[in-house]
């Protein structure tokens, strides 16, 4: 049942969250790494929260980390899972232990900041079927955290149609199951000049998912996929009727792309409504309504990463 907010309820220090998700080596760990650098920059009181119970590899000091309560390398030992079944093994446990450990957590650290990415784990399934993720970020939004759900998905995904339309599928799964503000990322943009060659649309085809007719008139080329024609045809007629779906470019590494995703996010959690670093009403105003010429927006999302 909902919470009752008085309409002249007034927040003292509003806090911010991004999930950070997606399928294994999409980013989501480069991605908060750099992103909390970034945040810092434009003085915000940003920090990293890793809910990944298997990241070894930080590029980031945590200020809270899943792996003091519980590890993947542990359940497997101890439980004797395989990778997979300790993972969700752990996303349960973690949903146990909202209570006692998350959220008194996080409560202290809210009095140092109010800004958090979650880097969480990659496997897929926790988002698209498994209830344990859903029930902590429904947790931390009834603790009126203003969250965000970033999907990274590797722009890699976009050089073959069959696999376009897999991701499709599982970013409106995503989008449906988590019910949050949502921000879908084609991670790794830089690279899409490798894969150029084998897009069969220019790259705004796969950012605004634009008439997928077209995507699967190509898969008639190959002749697995011909056999899967009518399957194919039902995904994407429903992504088109829920007309949900749609991408931004990042490349992690670029000042510029992180700037363009973060306008984005900041409209998709309500940061703008708050944000002390636009410093005029115009500069606010295109944030907000995202008046920008479809010109403008051609030349600095598409362009550097075509020839
Ligand atoms: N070229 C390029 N490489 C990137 C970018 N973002 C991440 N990578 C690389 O992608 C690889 C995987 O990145 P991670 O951040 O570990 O991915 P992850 O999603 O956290 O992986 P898991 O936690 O294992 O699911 C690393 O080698 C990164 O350097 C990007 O924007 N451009
Ligand atoms: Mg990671």
């Amino acid at each position: 049942m909902l919470q009752q907010f008085p309409a002249n309820a007034t927040v003292e220090n509003p806090r911010y969250g991004q999930l950070v998700i997606g399928p294994p080596g999409s980013g989501k760990t480069t991605y908060c790494g750099e992103a909390l650098k970034f945040y810092r920059e434009l003085g915000r009181q940003v920090c990293v929260v890793n809910l990944d119970p298997a990241n070894e590899n930080m590029a980031y000091e945590p200020v809270l980390n899943v792996m003091e309560l519980i590890t993947v390398e542990d359940c497997m030992e101890h439980l004797q899972l395989g990778p997979n079944g300790a993972l969700m093994h752990c996303a349960e446990f973690l949903a146990e232990h909202l209570e006692d450990w998350l959220l008194p957590a996080l409560h202290k650290l809210s009095r140092s900041y109010n800004y958090f990415l979650f880097d969480c784990p990659g496997q897929i399934e926790l988002y698209t079927h498994h209830r344990a993720m859903a029930q902590v970020f429904e947790r931390l939004e009834r603790e009126r955290y203003n969250l965000v759900t970033v999907n990274l998905i590797d722009s890699h995904y976009c050089s073959e149609p069959a696999k376009f339309i897999a991701t499709l599928l599982m970013a409106l799964n995503t989008m449906l199951r988590m019910s949050l503000p949502h921000v879908n990322v084609l991670s790794k943009a830089d690279t899409l000049r490798k894969h150029e060659t084998k897009l069969h649309f220019n790259v705004d085809y796969y950012t605004d998912v634009l008439d997928l007719k077209y995507l699967l008139e190509k898969l008639d080329d190959d002749p697995t996929m011909r056999k899967f024609q009518k399957l194919n045809e039902a995904i994407c007629t429903m992504v088109e009727d829920y007309a949900l779906v749609s991408f931004q470019l990042l490349d992690v590494f670029s000042t510029h792309s992180m700037l363009r995703l973060r306008n984005h996010i900041d409209k998709a959690n309500g940061y703008i409504y708050k944000a002390g670093e636009e410093q005029t009403v115009n500069s606010l105003m295109a944030c907000a309504v995202g008046a920008e010429a479809e010109a403008i927006r051609q030349q600095n999302d598409v362009q550097p990463y075509v020839e």
